[in-house]
């Protein structure tokens, strides 16, 4: 399994770092909602689910913390440390997010506003909803 990586443009000067983000342009879809995870306690682990129709960017913009991405045939972990750097989601993929730093702020980018029934909550349910075809793997890497 491959996966997408979305490595954004840094506008830097001596003053620091500013990275923008803009739908269709830098990010795939269009952003319906932003949230994101900090003060994750030590030794915790997230997710545990998939979506049905959800597509989201993580961004680590600080510490860091890693994915383990599973589409039903293979599973991935991908390491999230730079704040220029986006792990597309797509729908259909079960993640666990876990080894958050302390400091860890994870930002996600999401293509549709929160909907409880867009999540698949149980493995098996995953499973059967992916049935392990091989066509929601995760493309190239860029
Ligand atoms: C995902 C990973 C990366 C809301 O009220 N609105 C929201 O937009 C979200 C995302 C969550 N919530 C509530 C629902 C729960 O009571 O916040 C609480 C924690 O959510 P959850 O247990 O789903 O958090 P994670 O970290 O397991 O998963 C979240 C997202 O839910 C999920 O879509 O892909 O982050």
């Amino acid at each position: 399994m491959q996966v997408i990586k979305y490595v954004f443009q840094p506008h830097g000067d001596a003053r620091g770092q500013l990275v923008a983000l803009e739908e269709f342009k830098d990010i795939p879809f269009h952003i319906k909602r932003v949230y994101y995870l900090y003060e994750t306690a030590e030794g915790v682990v997230r997710g545990y689910h998939a979506h049905k129709t959800l597509q989201q960017i993580l961004v680590c913009i600080h510490g860091s913390c890693k994915i383990m991405l599973d589409n039903g045939c293979e599973k991935k972990v991908v390491p999230l440390e730079k704040p220029y750097e986006g792990l597309y989601v797509p729908n259909a993929m079960w993640r666990e997010m876990f080894d958050f730093s302390p400091d860890a702020v994870l930002l996600v980018l999401a293509s549709e506003l929160y909907d409880e029934n867009d999540y698949i909550r149980d493995y098996n349910e995953f499973m059967e909803f992916v049935k392990c075809s091989g066509g929601n793997a995760i493309e190239d890497e860029q």
